[in-house]
């Protein structure tokens, strides 16, 4: 148990209190040798308030100390025993944003049978399994992740005979395919909404979480998380849009029911499941309010009371057992907010939680948010990787990615200079499938896909853009509100899929539900196909290459050139192999450390490069053995 009177270094040993030590570092942009250095880690917690002057107060830390104490469990220490293979370890999984990804009827709108006119395309880039994003009956608030009906198809998606063609089509080609599980929250059109409104006494009563007041917590989509009901007289909680109702775990009949419908799917034949905003299903009992110094931090009040949520760990084991360990389905949780620590403990083997989670930790460098406009240094990212690489452990396998459908396009969040817009998407490709760890490639990535043009609020439709804008436009005025959106927004990577150079870039006959700027013109599926250099066939020869080569899989990672800025370089070796990758991290020529290697040029975002300098943001893979 830790107090108050406990040693700022006690809580940087207990895994929780590091995960938490390193966001608060994280938020301010500071070092974690602060927190080493041995005065300051021998200081104990009361003496904070007075030495940060406040920054710190005491509240503050019992709510830190709240969250420690209530989350007793330990990841074993760091295991380098062998490392058990697996099927999703080896596979390159490819997500599909359905509205966006093909429209087979011409209705502007992506479909199921879209998606199946397009496995053959994805099967030729080598990709091994689709994650869909929801695909399930909507009102589409927050596009699909505002679910009114687990077991029906949405209508503009098509129908579920359209789905179990798609699933039959993914596995006759030796596919796999996983669904989105969305099941912390549900729309508000859901019956067991409807019912928990007219029928309060019913069991649907307790399925979400009514209070008669409501606490500070935010939403992540801007606003107070409660939404008055009037038909009960009581507040709801919804931590994303007003029409996404959080769930209430706590209540038994309600996991009874999850399971149950998680195993109507597993019944049909699905693969797997990537499991929404996951660590998000526990609250801590009594929904206290948040603190206001983290909330303020943060930019989201109540944060600190579900993102370690304490039954979360006792959830995810029983959604296992009961559903997916009998169906051997894959899963990967995707949990915003979490640190290394507690990643270990939700997916490390012994665990019998989950298989991967997503970590964003990545996605930005320190001190930065998502709407900030800045240009995101690669360098972090191999801080990143390293550290995680040496701590995560055998028992514990990474997920690998750049993009999703929430964030906008790498390479533009890097550097945005058209002239080196192709060499940074291989770059980038070169990184996320010769590291170890599950290689996730978002649609359109594989073309070097960048941030659209939009030209004013009109052309964007995502929930969350179009309410930031309202918050942001009374604080700051118009045009800084847009240009804030513009950062962030992730209808960047919502647009339309490009796949010709034809209007509405061949991926509809009128016009698209979201409208695409010029880019498909330079920078299309066909022409890719035809160029023997386009950022699709550099994805084509690396995927190949990991397939045929297990030690980019498995092999071990040495890395060299730890501290030198800007050089990227690892071996990937085992018995049979030794692969060698260079990569320049900036946009500057830069001198090779030691001797050109000596060896087989495997792959390399440019072509033949005899000197000594490594060009901008050049990315080579060497075979030495
Ligand atoms: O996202 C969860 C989440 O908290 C963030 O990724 C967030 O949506 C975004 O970064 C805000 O800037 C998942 C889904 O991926 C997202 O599309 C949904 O909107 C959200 O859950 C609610 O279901
Ligand atoms: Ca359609």
């Amino acid at each position: 148990m830790l107090t108050i009177n406990s040693q700022l270094k006690e809580v940087y040993a207990h895994p929780i209190g590091r995960d938490l030590l390193k966001k608060v570092l994280f938020q301010k942009a500071l070092s974690e040798r602060i927190i080493t250095n041995p005065l300051v880690s021998r200081l104990k917690l009361k003496t904070l308030p007075v030495l940060t002057m406040g920054a710190v107060d005491r509240a503050f830390l019992e709510a830190f100390l709240q969250v420690l104490n209530e989350a007793p469990d330990r990841p074993r220490p760091v295991e380098k025993g062998p490392v058990q293979a697996a099927w999703w370890k080896e596979a390159v999984f490819y997500q599909v944003y359905p509205r966006s990804f093909k429209d087979s009827n011409g209705d502007g709108i992506g479909d199921l049978c879209g998606i199946i006119e397009k496995l053959d395309y994805l099967k030729s880039l080598g990709v091994d399994a689709i994650w869909l994003s929801p695909i399930y009956d909507s009102p589409n608030d927050d596009n699909g992740y505002d679910i009114r009906d687990y077991h029906k198809i949405m209508t503009e998606f098509g129908t579920m005979e359209d789905f179990d063609r798609l699933l039959a089509e993914v596995h006759a080609r030796g596919m796999k395919l996983i669904m989105d599980l969305v099941v912390n929250h549900t729309s508000d059109e859901h019956e067991w909404f409807q019912r928990a409104l007219t029928e309060p006494h019913s069991k649907y009563g307790d399925y979400y979480l009514f209070r008669d007041e409501p606490n500070n917590w935010t939403s992540i989509f801007g606003g107070s998380a409660w939404k008055y009901c009037p038909e009960r007289k009581q507040y709801v909680l919804h931590l994303f849009s007003q029409k996404q109702i959080d769930l209430n775990w706590e209540n038994p009949e309600l996991r009874r029911e999850i399971v149950a419908m998680i195993r109507w799917w597993l019944e049909k034949g699905v693969d797997g499941f990537r499991l929404d905003v996951i660590n998000f299903i526990s609250k801590r009992a009594g929904l206290p309010d948040g603190n206001e110094k983290i909330g303020k931090m943060m930019g989201l009040y109540g944060a600190e009371h579900y993102f370690y949520g304490p039954r979360l760990h006792e959830y995810l084991r029983q959604i296992r057992k009961e559903a997916f360990a009998p169906y051997n389905a894959f899963t990967v949780g995707e949990t915003p907010g979490i640190g290394m620590e507690m990643a270990k403990l939700l997916t490390a083997a012994y665990r019998e939680e989950l298989d991967l989670i997503f970590s964003f930790d990545h996605l930005e460098t320190p001190g930065h948010g998502k709407f900030d406009d800045y240009r995101y240094d690669l360098n972090y990212y191999k801080e990143y990787i390293i550290y995680w690489l040496e701590n995560y452990g055998n028992q514990c396998w990474m997920s690998l990615f750049f993009e999703n459908h929430d964030n906008p396009r790498m390479v533009s969040k890097i550097d945005p200079d058209p002239q080196f817009r192709f060499v940074l998407a291989k770059l980038l490709a070169t990184m996320l499938l010769t590291l170890p760890g599950t290689p996730f490639i978002y649609q359109g990535q594989e073309l070097g896909m960048i941030n659209k043009d939009f030209q004013s609020m009109a052309d964007l439709r995502d929930v969350e853009s179009l309410n930031f804008y309202e918050i942001w436009r009374k604080e700051m005025g118009d045009a800084a509100a847009f240009r804030r959106i513009l950062a962030g927004s992730r209808d960047h990577a919502r647009t339309p899929m490009q796949w010709e150079k034809a209007k509405y870039a061949g991926f509809s006959t009128v016009e698209p539900w979201i409208g695409t700027d010029e880019d498909y013109k330079i920078c299309n599926v066909e022409d890719q196909m035809k160029r023997e250099d386009s950022v699709l066939n550099y994805y084509r020869k690396l995927i190949q290459l990991r397939k045929s080569h297990p030690v980019l899989v498995y092999g071990e990672t040495a890395f060299v050139n730890r501290k030198v800025r800007d050089l990227f370089t690892y071996y990937r070796r085992d018995e049979q192999a030794v692969f060698y990758v260079e990569c320049n991290l900036c946009r500057n020529q830069l001198k090779r450390r030691g001797r050109r290697p000596e060896g087989l040029r495997l792959l390399s975002n440019y072509p033949e490069n005899e000197g000594h300098e490594l060009r901008p943001y050049e990315a080579t893979v060497w075979r030495l053995k």
